[in-house]
C-alpha cells in the first residue's frame, strides 16, 4: 500500500456527498484553507488530522507502520490498526497515552491534526486526482530539498564533474552531483547531463505521471510554499518555473534538514516569494562601485608589486561587496561591533575596503621597511586590525576588528568566537544583538580542518554561544594545488555546518545580485534566530595559490577555462550598462576615482621609513596602561577578614539550605572546609577559591572554563552544588560572596581542547581586568590544542603586540597512573620561553617584574595552595598581561602537607618564586652537604624520605615555584647560602622531560660559569641604527623618555663575571625515556625509590 492508498482509504470515510474541494482543501490547501474555511462537518472533524502538508508525512508513517508497527507513535499504530479494521470516522484516532518526548517516527498523530475544510466542488474524487496533487506537493518539496543539486552555482561549471568521478560504491554520483549540470560552461567538456536529466535529479519520479498537457493544469498551492505570492493556485509549469527560479539558478539553498518548521518556512519565504530578489537601481550602482574597488585594489597591487605574495582575491572579488552587505544589513538591525576572522585570501582587500584600514599602512608593508617598534611582527596577510568608523549606509558608528592569525588555517575561529562572546558579555549584550562575529573560510580548509567542527559545536552552548555567526566561504574550488576530488569526501565543502542545523546558501559568485540577496538573508536569519548561517561563495581563483605560483602545472584545464573568463566587474558593468542603470562613462569615472585614491596613498606611503606593529593591534586596551608604573605590581596579599569571609562562604551550604538537598559526600566536604577555616588553613581547592573570590570582590571578572571544571576532574573543586531532587537547581558560592562583586563564570566545556582554549584566549583578549582560566582535564591533553599554544599564546605578543593574561591549569605529576595523564609536557612550555639561558639579567630591586615583562609567558609549578593563591592574583596585579602556565597537582589536592596557613596569604605576603629550605638545614648552612632544587610534588616525596633517613640538617631542599622566568637572583642566593653543598636538581619526570634541560644551563649562568652578564636595560637597534621601542616603552611612554629626551641611547653593557662558582649541577631522577611514564605500577614504585636514593644518598 502506498501513500495514495492510505489516503484513499481515509478518504473512503468521507461521508457521501462531501464536495471534493473540501478534500482538496485539506489535501493541498493546508493552513491557508483552514484559516478561511467554515467549520468542518462532524464526521470529518472527528478525524481532523488530514491536511495538505501532512499527507507526505501520513505516507511516511504508514510505510513505517507497515514495516514495523512499533516504530511509530502509539497513536499512529492504533489509528492504522483501527482503520484497517474498518473503524468509522472519528473512531480510528485515539489520543496518545504518553507524555514522553517523541522521536522521528514517534510524532503523535495529534500534532498534525487540523480540521478539514468542507469547501464546495464537483470534480469526482479519484485516486488519480489525489495522486496528482500529492505529486505536485512532492515536486515542491523536492525543489526545496534538492533544488540546490542542480543550481548553477559554479562559474566554471566543473564542480559536478569533480565529484561524479568517484566510484559509485563510495558515492552515488546521481545523488551527490550538485551545481552546474545546466550551466553552459565546462572546461573539461564532459558535462553532458542535459537539463531534463538534471531536473530528474531533483524531482525524481514525481514527474512521471505528468505529460506536457498537464503543465497547464492548475493546482492549489500548499502552505509549504510561497511561490504563489498572492495566488492560491498556479499552473504546474508556472509552479515548476518559480521553484527553479528560487532554487536552481545562481543560488542553491540547503535548509530542509533543519528541524524547525518555523525556520524552514522563514527560509522558503525569503527565496520563493515572487520578486524577492529584485534590486533597486541605487543598490545596483552601490554594488558596482564596491566591486570596482575590490577589483581595483588587487589590480593596483598586482601592478605595483608584481612579484609580491598577497593572496589576491581575483576570482572572488564579490567577497568585498558581500561582507559590506552583511555589515550594512546587520548594522541596520542594531549591530555595533563586528569581530572577524579570516584566512590569507583577500585579506588585504578586506582590511582596506571593508575595515578602511589606511592604504598607506598596507602599502608600507610591501616596502621592506624596518619596524619602528617592539615585536617580531608578522607577514602582512596575517595581521589584525581594529577600526572605528561611520557606516555610511546606515549613518551609524561601528567597530570592526579582524583578529590577527597565524598561517594555521581556521585556528583563529574559536579565538574570534571567544573575543565576540567577551564583548557581548561585557556589554551586557545577552542576545548578541550588538556584537556579531563573521568568519571567513577557504573551501579546502573549511572541510579539512577539525577545528571548524569543534568551533561549530560551541555555537549553541550557553557560556560559549555568540548567538549566531555568519560564515562566508571563499569557495574557489581548490586548495593550493589540490582540487575537491582529492581533498574532501562530502559533496559540499560546507557540509560540516549541517551538524548545527545552520542553513547553507550556495551562490554563484559571478552573479553579484544573487550574492547580495543571500547576504541580506543571512544577516536577517542571524538577527531573527541567533543561529549560525553559511554563505558559500562558489567562485574560482584567477591566479595560482599566490601570485608567484604557476597553476598550469597542476590544473591546466581549469586554468585554460579561467583565462577565458571575464572578471566579474566587467560582467556586471556590462549588465548594468545594458539595463541602462549606468553608462560606460560612469563606470570609468568610478574606476578612475578609486585609482586616484590608490595612487595618492601609494605616493604617501613612499615617504614612510618604518612600519609600526602598533598600527595592527586587533584588541586595543585603551585606558588600561594609562598612568600605571610599568614595573610595579599591586600587592597580592589580602586582609584576613576577606580570607575568612570567602572561605566560610565556600564552606557553607546555600542560604536556603533547608530547601536545597545536597549530596551527602558534599556535606562532608563542606564540613571539612569549615574545619580548615577554623584552623586558618586552606587546601588546594580553597586556595584557588579564595584567589578567585578576592578578585571578584575587587571587581575582577573570573571565568574558569574546561572539561568538567565545575566539579573538577579530581572531584576537589565543587564550585557548583546540585540540588539532589530538583533538576537545574544549582548553587555557586563564589558567585554569591558579596552583593557588589564581579560576576563569576565557571563552565563545563565541550570535549574539545583546541576550540575551547582558543575561545578562552579570545575571551581574555577583550578585557584585561578579567582572570580567564582554561583547565585541561589532564595536562597532557593540552597537546590537542598545540596550535593555539604555539601560534597564539607563546608568540602572540611578539608577533602582534597584543597581550593576554590567560591562565592554563594543567594537571601534572607522576602518580603511577600510566603513560597518559602523567605529563603536561612541562619541557615544551619551558623550551618555548623567550628568556636567554646564557644571559644573566642585572639584579635590581625590580628584577622580578622586569623579568616578567620581558618574557613571553610565565611557567609555574606551585607546591602550596598559598602560592597558587598569590600567583593567580598576581596575574591581575601586574601592570601588563602575560600568559601563565601552571602545572597543577593531583595527589597534592588532598595531601595533608600541601596546605597553607592564612598567614601565607594575608597582607604583606606575596608569591614566592622559590620556597627556600626552612627546616634544620637552613640553620646549619656550613654543614649542609647537598642543596637539592626541585619543583612541584616531588618535593613532598623528597622531604618525607629525607626525614625518614634522618638527614634533615645536612640536605637542604629548595622548591622552584616559578620556573620561568628563572629566578636567578633567588637561586644564586640559595647557592651562596650553602657554599659547600653539592648542587642537585631532582625531578620525577624523565631526564629528557620536565624542567631539567631548562634549569641546567640557567643554574650554570646563575653561578657565573663563563657567561656574559648583560644589563637588561639594553636597547635594540635596527639595521639602520634606529632605536626601536620596547612594548613597555610604547604602552608606558610617560615612564620611558625617548632617547631624544635623554643624552644618548644606552649601549648594551657586558661585564665579566665578578666571581665564579665552580660547582656543577647534578641530575637526580629518572633516566631518559620515550614514554612520559611507565604503565607498570611496580616499575613506577621502583623508579620513585631509585629517584629518592639518587637524590638523597650521601
Ligand atoms: C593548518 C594548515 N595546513 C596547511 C596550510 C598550508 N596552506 C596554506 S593555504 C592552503 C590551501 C588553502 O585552501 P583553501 O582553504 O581552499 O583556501 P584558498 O587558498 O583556496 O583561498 C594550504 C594547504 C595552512 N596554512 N594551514
Ligand atoms: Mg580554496
Amino acid at each position: 500500500m502506498n501513500r495514495a492508498r492510505v489516503l484513499s482509504h481515509l478518504l473512503s470515510r468521507v461521508p457521501p456527498g462531501t464536495p471534493v474541494t473540501a478534500v482538496r482543501a485539506w489535501l493541498i490547501g493546508g493552513a491557508r484553507g483552514k484559516a478561511s474555511a467554515p467549520p468542518p462537518p462532524t464526521a470529518l472533524a472527528a478525524e481532523p488530522f488530514l491536511n495538505g502538508s501532512s499527507s507526505n508525512y501520513v505516507e511516511e508513517m504508514y510505510n513505517a507502520w507497515l514495516h514495523d508497527p512499533k516504530s511509530v507513535h502509539q497513536s499512529w499504530d492504533t489509528f492504522f490498526r483501527n482503520t484497517s479494521a474498518g473503524a468509522q470516522p472519528g473512531e480510528a484516532y485515539m489520543a496518545p497515552p504518553s507524555l514522553a518526548q517523541p522521536t522521528r517516527h514517534h510524532v503523535p498523530l495529534s500534532s498534525i491534526a487540523p480540521a478539514i475544510s468542507p469547501a464546495v466542488g464537483r470534480t469526482p474524487l479519484t485516486d488519480n486526482v489525489i495522486d496528482d496533487h500529492l505529486a505536485v506537493q512532492g515536486i515542491i518539496r523536492a525543489y526545496q530539498a534538492r533544488g540546490h543539486l542542480i543550481a548553477a552555482l559554479d562559474p566554471l561549471g566543473i564542480d559536478r564533474e569533480a565529484l561524479s568521478e568517484r566510484p559509485p560504491s563510495t558515492m552515488p554520483s546521481r545523488i551527490v552531483i550538485r551545481g552546474h549540470s545546466i550551466a553552459k560552461i565546462d572546461p573539461l567538456g564532459i558535462n553532458t547531463v542535459d537539463s531534463s536529466e538534471s531536473r530528474e535529479l531533483v524531482v525524481r519520479n514525481y514527474m512521471n505521471r505528468f505529460n506536457e498537457s498537464d503543465m497547464d493544469r492548475s493546482f492549489k498551492l500548499p502552505m509549504s510554499t510561497f511561490v504563489g505570492g498572492n495566488e492560491k493556485t498556479l499552473p504546474l509549469k508556472e509552479i515548476i518555473k518559480r521553484l527553479e527560479d528560487a532554487y536552481c539558478r545562481s543560488i542553491g539553498v540547503e535548509f530542509m534538514f533543519i528541524n524547525s518548521l518555523e525556520q524552514c518556512n522563514w527560509i522558503r519565504q525569503k527565496f520563493e516569494s515572487p520578486g524577492i530578489m529584485a534590486m533597486n537601481q541605487q543598490d545596483k550602482r552601490l554594488l558596482l562601485a564596491r566591486l570596482t574597488r575590490s577589483h581595483g585594489f588587487e589590480a593596483f597591487l598586482a601592478r605595483k608589486f608584481s612579484s609580491e605574495k598577497r593572496f589576491g582575491l581575483e576570482g572572488c572579488e564579490i567577497l568585498i561587496p558581500a561582507m559590506k552587505q552583511v555589515i550594512d544589513r546587520s548594522t541596520s538591525l542594531g549591530v555595533e561591533s563586528f569581530v572577524m576572522g579570516m584566512p590569507h585570501r583577500g585579506r588585504l582587500n578586506v582590511l582596506s575596503n571593508v575595515c578602511r584600514k589606511p592604504l598607506e599602512h598596507i602599502f608600507t608593508q610591501f616596502a621592506g621597511l624596518d619596524t619602528g617598534d617592539e615585536g617580531s611582527g608578522d607577514v602582512k596577510y596575517h595581521l589584525g586590525t581594529y577600526q572605528e568608523r561611520l557606516n555610511r549606509v546606515t549613518n551609524k558608528n561601528i567597530r570592526l576588528a579582524i583578529v590577527a592569525n597565524p598561517s594555521h588555517l581556521e585556528a583563529v575561529d574559536p579565538v574570534v568566537q571567544g573575543k565576540t562572546r567577551a564583548e557581548q558579555f561585557y556589554h551586557g549584550d545577552s542576545e548578541g544583538n550588538k556584537v556579531l562575529s563573521i568568519l571567513l573560510h577557504g573551501d579546502a580548509a573549511f572541510s579539512g580542518q577539525g577545528i571548524v567542527y569543534e568551533t561549530f559545536h560551541l555555537s549553541e552552548l550557553p557560556e560559549y554561544t555568540t548567538h549566531g555567526t555568519i560564515h562566508v566561504v571563499v569557495n574557489n574550488q581548490i586548495g593550493f594545488t589540490t582540487d575537491p576530488r582529492m581533498s574532501r569526501s562530502s559533496p559540499y565543502c560546507t557540509d560540516v555546518a549541517r551538524v548545527v542545523n545552520a542553513p547553507i546558501f550556495h551562490v554563484n559568485a559571478d552573479d553579484p545580485e544573487a550574492v547580495m540577496h543571500v547576504c541580506n538573508v543571512a544577516a536577517d536569519w542571524r538577527h531573527t534566530f541567533h543561529k549560525d548561517v553559511v554563505i558559500d561563495l562558489v567562485c574560482y581563483r584567477r591566479n595560482g595559490h599566490n601570485e608567484v605560483d604557476e597553476p598550469m602545472f597542476t590544473q591546466p584545464l581549469m586554468y585554460n577555462r579561467i583565462r577565458k573568463l571575464k572578471p566579474v566587474i566587467e560582467l556586471y558593468a556590462d549588465k548594468l550598462i545594458s539595463e541602462g542603470v549606468v553608462s560606460a562613462e560612469e563606470t570609468k569615472e568610478v574606476r578612475d576615482r578609486y585609482e586616484k585614491i590608490l595612487e595618492e596613498a601609494f605616493t604617501a606611503a613612499k615617504s614612510e621609513t618604518r612600519v609600526f606593529n602598533k598600527h595592527w593591534i586587533d584588541s586595543p586596551w585603551s585606558g588600561f596602561f594609562e598612568g600605571k608604573d610599568p614595573l610595579r605590581a599591586t600587592p597580592t596579599g589580602v586582609h584576613e577578614d576577606t580570607l575568612t569571609h570567602i572561605c566560610k562562604r565556600f564552606a557553607s551550604a546555600p542560604p536556603n539550605a533547608s530547601d536545597f538537598v545536597i549530596h551527602r559526600g558534599l556535606q562532608r566536604i563542606l564540613s571539612s572546609r569549615m574545619e580548615m577555616v577554623k584552623a586558618r588553613t586552606v587546601d588546594w581547592a580553597m586556595g584557588e577559591a579564595v584567589a578567585f573570590g578576592s578578585l571578584l570582590k575587587e571587581g575582577v571578572h573570573v571565568r574558569l572554563s574546561g572539561q568538567d571544571v565545575e566539579r573538577g576532574t579530581f572531584s576537589h573543586r565543587h564550585h557548583v552544588l546540585h540540588h539532589q531532587k530538583v533538576d537545574k537547581s544549582q548553587y555557586n558560592a563564589l558567585a554569591n560572596l558579596y552583593p557588589d562583586q564581579a560576576p563569576y563564570t565557571v563552565c563545563n566545556s565541550s570535549l574539545s581542547e583546541y576550540a575551547v582554549l582558543g575561545f578562552e584566549l579570545g575571551f581574555s583578549m577583550t578585557n584585561p581586568n578579567a582572570l580567564v582560566l582554561w583547565e585541561a582535564q589532564f595536562g597532557d591533553f593540552n597537546n590537542t590544542a598545540q596550535c593555539i599554544i604555539d601560534q597564539f599564546i607563546s608568540s602572540g605578543q611578539s608577533k602582534w603586540i597584543r597581550q593576554t593574561g590567560l591562565v592554563l591549569l594543567l594537571p601534572h605529576g607522576m602518580e603511577g597512573m600510566g603513560p597518559e595523564h602523567s605529563s603536561s609536557r612541562l619541557e615544551r612550555f619551558l623550551q618555548m620561553t623567550s628568556d636567554d639561558p646564557d644571559v644573566l639579567p642585572a639584579f635590581s630591586s625590580d628584577f622580578a617584574i622586569r623579568q616578567l615583562s620581558d618574557i613571553n609567558w610565565i611557567v609555574a609549578n606551585c607546591s602550596t595552595p598559598g602560592n597558587l593563591f598569590h600567583v593567580l592574583r598576581r596575574q591581575i596585579a601586574l601592570p601588563f598581561r602575560k600568559p601563565l602556565i601552571i602545572m597543577t597537582p593531583k595527589s597534592l589536592l588532598r595531601h595533608p602537607e600541601a596546605k597553607s596557613s592564612f598567614d601565607d596569604m594575608v597582607e604583606g605576603t606575596e608569591f614566592q618564586r622559590i620556597i627556600p629550605e626552612a627546616g634544620p638545614a637552613a640553620k646549619n648552612e656550613a654543614g649542609v652537604k647537598r642543596l637539592i632544587f626541585c619543583s612541584g610534588k616531588v618535593y613532598y616525596d623528597l622531604a618525607a624520605a629525607r626525614k625518614e633517613a634522618g638527614i634533615e640538617d645536612s640536605i637542604a631542599i629548595a622548591r622552584v615555584e616559578q620556573i620561568a622566568p628563572f629566578p636567578y637572583d633567588l637561586i644564586k642566593q640559595e647557592c651562596d647560602k650553602y657554599p659547600d653543598a653539592e648542587l642537585v636538581w631532582s625531578q620525577e619526570e624523565h631526564k629528557n622531560m620536565g624542567a631539567w634541560s631548562y634549569i641546567q644551563p640557567r643554574i650554570a649562568t646563575a653561578l657565573n660559569h663563563e657567561r656574559h652578564i648583560v644589563k637588561c636595560d639594553k636597547v635594540a637597534n635596527d639595521s639602520e641604527g634606529h632605536e626601536s621601542q620596547s612594548w613597555y616603552e610604547y604602552w608606558f611612554p610617560w615612564a620611558f623618555p625617548t632617547s631624544s629626551q635623554t643624552e644618548a641611547s644606552i649601549p648594551p653593557k657586558r661585564e665579566t663575571p665578578i666571581a665564579s662558582d665552580t660547582r656543577v649541577l647534578r641530575y637526580a631522577g629518572r633516566p631518559v625515556s620515550a614514554s612520559p611514564a611507565t604503565g607498570n605500577k611496580k616499575t613506577h614504585t621502583r623508579e620513585v625509590k631509585q629517584l629518592l636514593e639518587d637524590a638523597l644518598a650521601l
